[in-house]
């Protein structure tokens, strides 16, 4: 008897223990989460006019979807696209995993309608980009780096991309086509969608520089401090250069 009583004390003790020890993983998860940041960026200030462009080559594929460009996208209530947010000086005993939401085919620009899609690509720090041509006419794709012809039906152009800061690419064919690559560092980013909002999930507690860079516009950076289970709006307004 006095033995069952034994084994039923180990029992519950290892009980006990083992939930303990899940507890503290749970809150182990829970602390690795961190916290969300989230915002909308407006414009300040009113629109800039569309730049109405000059099409001196391909006129009948180039001209077909229009001679102006919107070089700021606005949404609802002011808000602008394609906005890059992004957190940097995590250390990186902090960082949450790289959770890239990793395209089955990799990091893509496409020329197609004589533009480049999208206009802004946000790529791990020495990921490849590869870039399509889907018209019927000849292409190029110049970022300094490099500089390559890309006939229509080419195979695509792949090169490593390394910086920290963002890329500027062009065709030298078609002078108004543009877009730029953006290399971060790490996970924690968000490009702002077509209303101008954006989140970051999995913050780490800390005092982070946060940038709010768009092409045409000023760009804006914060310091935060991010207090743990404390989730943060942080709303910016963007202004034009002139
Ligand atoms: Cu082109």
């Amino acid at each position: 008897m006095r033995q069952r009583i034994g084994f039923l004390v180990a029992g519950l003790a290892i009980a006990v223990m083992t939930s303990v020890v899940a507890a503290q993983q749970a809150g182990k998860v829970a602390e690795k989460a961190g916290v969300t940041l989230k915002g909308k960026i407006t414009l300040d200030g009113d629109a800039p006019a569309p730049r109405t462009i000059t099409i001196t080559k391909d006129p009948e594929l180039c001209s077909a979807h229009g001679t102006t460009v919107n070089d700021v996208k606005i949404g609802k209530d002011k808000g602008v696209a394609d906005v890059v947010v992004e957190i940097t000086g995590v250390k990186a005993k902090d960082e949450s995993p790289f959770k890239w939401d990793l395209p089955r085919d990799g990091f893509v620009i496409r020329q197609k309608d004589c533009g480049f899609s999208p206009s802004v690509l946000v790529i791990p720090n020495g990921k490849s980009v590869k870039v399509f041509n889907d018209d019927k006419v000849t292409h190029n794709v110049n970022t300094g780096a490099w500089n390559e012809m890309q006939a229509p039906d080419a195979p695509a152009v792949e090169k490593p991309v390394k910086g920290r800061k963002p890329i500027k690419v062009s065709c030298n064919i078609h002078s108004w086509m543009e877009a730029w690559i953006y290399p971060v560092q790490s996970p924690h980013f968000a490009v702002t969608n077509k209303d101008g909002e954006y989140e970051i999930k999995n913050i780490p507690a800390g005092k982070y520089r946060v940038k709010f860079w768009h092409a045409s516009l000023k760009p804006v950076k914060e310091r935060l401090t991010f207090e743990k289970d404390a989730d943060m709006t942080k709303d910016v307004a963007l202004e034009s250069f002139e």
